[in-house]
């Protein structure tokens, strides 16, 4: 195997006997030949899309769900795959059959026929491996591979806005021309980088679409305090980032003496009019995805995974954590859709059985809620604390949490940022410092907590909204970008805010390894790219002395 999408990549290469994250060499393979056959899938639907001719949703959703399946920590499943492959070769026939085209002009990838067997796939997954063709331009595979982890990482955010109900031609469309594009060998390293900032911006649509999606569906997250402590009773824990299914088990929990907590990337979900109207949403409950294998061990109560980012399962919990949606682990029960609907009661039984925390802990709370909406109906008072010199500087301190002992940086960073600056965060590494008190300015909180990952769009708004407001470019703002990466939704949301000309981001705590150094060179030259050094460094080179 060869793997090195993510930020956790052994030795900072890639991983090739087992991943960090637990993948190992069979399910690399598969999710490789899954990619291979999306590359297929992705020409014919480009070639048809040329002819005017239309792909159906069913096979618009099915592209971003594969990619999604690839994304670090989502699926270990390798029967899954196998699904999955079986579906990719049954929908490239159907694409194949409606190309007029001869045969022997398809390329590989394209006459490429799934074996019967999953042995006989294994065989085959060697010619997808990232290294196969050792005599690819290494710039161009890095572009090539930025381009297809950009695109897992808008395959999450679509399939989120799609079960919503959701969807954009625009954004749809994309996938059949990055993949394409992927294995079109006439694309130099100025066409990859032109299409990888045009990605950048079909993203923010998609970004845009999934605020929608949430909001549109749930109303505007308003600020809310949640209890970060145990109550006595029954429990399910909601992980991940898929608002529905919480919907669908708080609906289905309601008046049953259940308590649900959101846990990791869910936390945002309290400040949603739409879920919090629910009393028994009591909480958050642990840290980021990374503690989830000691904060889950022996708990007497259920863990449903919803999205990424699931570790493997301790034995004192295998029995009390399920999988729904794009999430698999092999032998743990998944929880399928049905009609359009998904029966939990698996769950909720298991949860009376195991029968809950036995008593209330001492009550604490942290606030959330300050998506785009609550922060800019507060933008006149935000604008007069700058004016009048009570703000200073805004930091945006955010992006994906992880193991690595280089991720204090960000919790010391934001401890020593100055009394009279903001920080919006968002994603799981507010988990760095989220406890912590970090005071007020005037009426606001210091840490303005915009919402997951997917809320990346809010943040965004944010700041083109103050930079209306201030009648400059968002680079000329008081504002700087510290962004914490881990896996391939941060680089979809990367590619966004370069494509958007952010410049000066500062990225850790490593850089990516599918990135070579010609490529980062462009990266530093075009937009000053870096990363992260120490906190007081960085600081005092932001704001001075
Ligand atoms: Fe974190 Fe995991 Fe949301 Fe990522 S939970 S690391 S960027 O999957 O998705 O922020
Ligand atoms: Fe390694 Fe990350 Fe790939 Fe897992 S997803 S195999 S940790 S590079």
């Amino acid at each position: 195997m060869f793997c090195f999408q993510c930020e956790q990549t052994i030795g900072g290469k890639g991983c090739t006997k087992v991943g960090n994250c637990g993948k190992d060499s069979e399910v690399a393979a598969l999710q490789d030949l899954l990619i291979y056959q999306l590359k297929g899938i992705g020409y014919c639907g480009q070639k048809l899309l040329e002819k005017g001719i239309k792909i159906d949703d069913e096979t618009d959703k099915f592209i971003m769900d594969a990619a999604f399946s690839t994304l670090t920590n989502v699926n270990f499943d390798p029967e899954r795959f196998v699904e999955y492959l079986r579906k990719a070769q049954e929908i490239k026939e159907c694409l194949k059959k409606q190309l007029l085209e001869c045969k022997n002009h398809f390329p590989e990838v394209v006459s490429y026929t799934l074996p019967a067997t999953k042995e006989e796939m294994l065989k085959d997954a060697k010619k997808a491996g990232i290294m196969y063709d050792q005599t690819l331009d290494a710039d161009i595979r890095s572009l090539r591979e930025m381009l297809i982890y950009g695109m897992k990482g808008m395959g999450a955010y679509g399939h989120h806005a799609h079960v919503l109900g959701y969807k954009d031609e625009t954004v749809s469309k994309f996938f059949y021309k990055g993949f394409a594009a992927v294995i079109n060998e006439g694309l130099t390293v100025d066409d990859l980088f032109n299409l990888i900032m045009e990605f950048g911006q079909v993203n923010l649509k998609c970004m845009e679409l999934l605020d929608k999606a949430n909001t549109g569906s749930y109303g505007n997250p308003v600020p809310t305090q949640v209890s970060i402590t145990k109550k006595k009773g029954p429990f399910i824990i909601v992980s991940g980032h898929d608002l529905k299914d919480l919907k669908e088990l708080l609906e289905q929990t309601e008046g049953k003496g259940i308590n649900i907590y959101t846990h990791g990337e869910m936390l945002p979900a309290h400040g949603y009019p739409e879920l919090k109207k629910y009393p028994h949403l009591v909480g958050n409950f642990g840290g980021a995805w990374q503690d989830q294998q000691k904060e889950f061990d022996g708990i007497p109560g259920c863990i449903l995974m919803t999205t990424n980012c699931l570790q493997k399962p301790r034995d004192s919990y295998r029995d009390r954590i399920f999988t729904t949606s794009i999430v698999g682990w092999p032998e743990i029960t998944h929880i399928r859709e049905v009609n359009g609907k998904k029966d939990f009661s698996l769950i909720i039984n298991k949860a009376f059985q195991l029968g809950g925390f036995t008593e209330d802990e001492p009550e604490q709370k942290i606030t959330v809620g300050f998506g785009h909406n609550a922060v800019l109906s507060n933008a006149d008072k935000i604008i007069d604390a700058v004016k009048n010199g009570a703000i200073k500087h805004f930091f945006l301190i955010g992006g994906c949490d992880g193991a690595r002992p280089g991720r204090n940086y960000f919790t010391e960073f934001a401890e020593k940022t100055p009394k009279d600056t903001i920080i919006l965060t968002l994603a799981c590494g507010k988990y760095r410092f989220n406890k912590m008190n970090l005071g007020q300015i005037g009426e606001f909180p210091r840490v303005l907590d915009v919402g997951q990952c997917n809320d990346s769009f809010g943040a965004i708004r944010i700041a083109l909204a103050l930079a209306d407001a201030f009648k400059c470019g968002v680079n000329d703002l008081p504002l700087s970008l510290i962004l914490s990466w881990y896996e391939q939704k941060a680089v979809c949301i990367l590619i966004t805010l370069l494509s958007l000309g952010i410049k000066d981001i500062r990225l850790g705590p490593t850089l990516p390894a599918f990135i070579t150094p010609n490529i980062l060179q462009v990266l530093i030259d075009k937009f000053g790219i870096k990363p992260i050094s120490t906190p007081d460094e960085d600081l005092k080179a932001i704001l001075g002395n």
